[in-house]
């Protein structure tokens, strides 16, 4: 089959890279299945859309809001009539299971339709002069050119949680997709132009090795950077953007905890903990990491996780009967094993998985025995460390403090669990535990586009979904209409 190839939107009009270089995008389940060919751009192809982006935003910000929005209305409509297919065209280039890639579509079509209402909202705020017969108001208004750099893990949901609060605001767009799941974002984008979005107000360039990243970032009329992503690659953007004063919305790691006290519905516990560990192949910012288990109940709860997690089926997330899709890619692959081998020399005891799956129907893509660690101790590395892949580590404690005391003894500060029966213990939870999300008896994954998303510490900064969404995409514009005919001066006429 000839592989298909797509190309940049710059300005309106599809462009191969500057260089003519392109990469090719396999699927993980099977590498013999090439997805596309897409452009490998670099600093010139930036700069071109950061132009047309530029041109465009001058008559875009001007468009009225409530117009904005019934753009992104019609999106959703279409996203909703295109599911299936964008859910396909995911797990073949993502590797996550179908019933979660519809998922993440759908994420989309809601973040669409709420980002949507906001178009008739976007509020301001009036406020009393101190002076008289004058009227003082503050409103949003848009940054100008913004850039987004979007990870793979949700390569529809996350740009969606960026591109629309973006578009609705008045904002120009350029973003940069993750180079493991760029049909993704084409799909995306495409929808919106279809939907209509007018030319140059939204740019995709492609590429990967820092080099359209880079350009973004460091870009004098980029007005901003969303991104999400590694910690590590995080780190590095911020320190770059700081160059150019540019505000950086950071989403990274987490190593979240699921808590479960002794008097917690086990039951309920275990379909959690399942969930939230090998979900989406554990590939999930929010994805449950460490187990901590009150001493009462560990003994129990440790064997029947570990024989629910043996029978998970693990293949090729287009057969609806597979429980985990393959990780991403070898990278990532070696990244699990290498944990792995930390954790057994750090003493942990190894309770399933453990090993990459390469045989029959495995050996042609990137898959991982999902995989468990009892015995965790919280200074071990795979305590407190992000995987990002089906590996789970299980610590115990005795009482609900110490356990409060372990969830935030991390850098990092996402999601978090709470599995109990007690109420005053799930306030004081919610209360205590340093994450920008908490469950109580629910998994730690499963965020709704209509709360805020994101997180404290090494986590990062800002919040994507929710009305909060907007607060990095506007700034602050104070207004003073002074309707008294005279001169009337501030902190002096009307001082004591
Ligand atoms: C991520 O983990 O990178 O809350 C995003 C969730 C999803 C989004 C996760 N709605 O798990």
């Amino acid at each position: 089959m000839p592989i298909t190839t797509y190309q940049n939107l710059i300005g309106g009009e599809w462009l191969p890279a500057r260089s003519g270089k392109t990469f090719k995008n396999v699927n993980p389940a099977d590498h013999s299945d090439i997805v596309g060919e897409f452009p490998s751009s670099g600093a010139e192809d930036v700069d071109l859309a950061v132009a047309a982006a530029k041109k465009a935003f001058a008559t875009w910000r001007l468009v009225p809001a409530p117009k904005r929005a019934e753009i992104l209305f019609r999106a959703g409509q279409l996203l909703r009539e295109r599911k299936e297919q964008f859910a396909q065209d995911m797990t073949r280039e993502m590797g996550k299971v179908l019933a979660e890639t519809r998922g993440d579509v759908q994420e989309a079509i809601d973040e669409a339709f709420y980002v949507a209402g906001e178009g008739r909202r976007l509020f301001g705020k009036t406020t009393p002069s101190e002076l008289q017969s004058k009227f003082a108001m503050s409103i949003r208004m848009p940054l100008g050119v913004v850039g987004m750099i979007t990870p793979w893990n949700f390569p529809m949901a996350i740009p969606s949680w960026k591109l629309f609060p973006a578009l609705v605001a008045g904002n120009a767009c350029v973003i940069k997709p993750a180079t493991d799941t760029p049909l993704s974002v084409y799909n995306l984008v495409n929808t919106l132009v279809e939907a209509g979005v007018p030319a140059g107000v939204l740019n995709i360039v492609c590429g990967g090795g820092g080099a359209v990243g880079n350009a973004l970032v460091e870009h004098k009329d980029v007005r901003a950077i969303s991104f999400t992503g590694s910690s590590e690659i995080g780190s590095h953007v911020a320190q770059r953007a700081a160059a150019t004063f540019k505000p950086v919305s950071l989403e990274m790691g987490g190593k979240n905890a699921q808590i479960v006290l002794n008097d917690a519905n086990l039951d309920l516990a275990l379909d959690g903990a399942l969930w939230g560990a090998f979900g989406t192949t554990g590939q999930r910012c929010t994805a449950t990491s460490r187990i901590l288990l009150q001493m009462g109940i560990a003994k129990q709860f440790i064997p029947k996780l570990v024989e629910r997690a043996k029978a998970l089926k693990v293949g090729n997330g287009i057969d609806e009967s597979v429980q985990v899709g393959p990780q991403v890619n070898a990278s990532q692959i070696e990244t699990s094993t290498n944990y792995v081998e930390i954790a057994k020399s750090e003493g942990a005891k190894l309770e399933c998985g453990g090993h990459a799956l390469t045989d029959g129907p495995y050996a042609n893509g990137t898959f991982f025995a999902p995989t468990i660690f009892s015995g965790v101790t919280r200074e071990m590395r795979i305590a407190r460390e992000e995987v990002f892949g089906p590996v789970l580590s299980i610590l115990e404690f005795d009482t609900f403090e110490e356990a409060i005391e372990i969830a935030n003894s991390i850098d990092y500060g996402l999601s978090s669990a709470l599995y109990t029966k007690d109420l005053n213990k799930a306030f004081t939870a919610i209360r205590d535990l340093e994450a920008g999300i908490t469950y109580i008896n629910a998994p730690t994954i499963g965020a709704e586009v209509h709360l805020p998303f994101g997180g404290v510490k090494h986590t990062g900064n800002g919040h994507r979904e929710g009305s909060e969404a907007l607060d990095f995409f506007t700034t602050w514009k104070a207004v003073y209409v002074d309707y008294s005919d005279k001169l009337q001066r501030a902190q002096i006429d009307n001082a004591e």
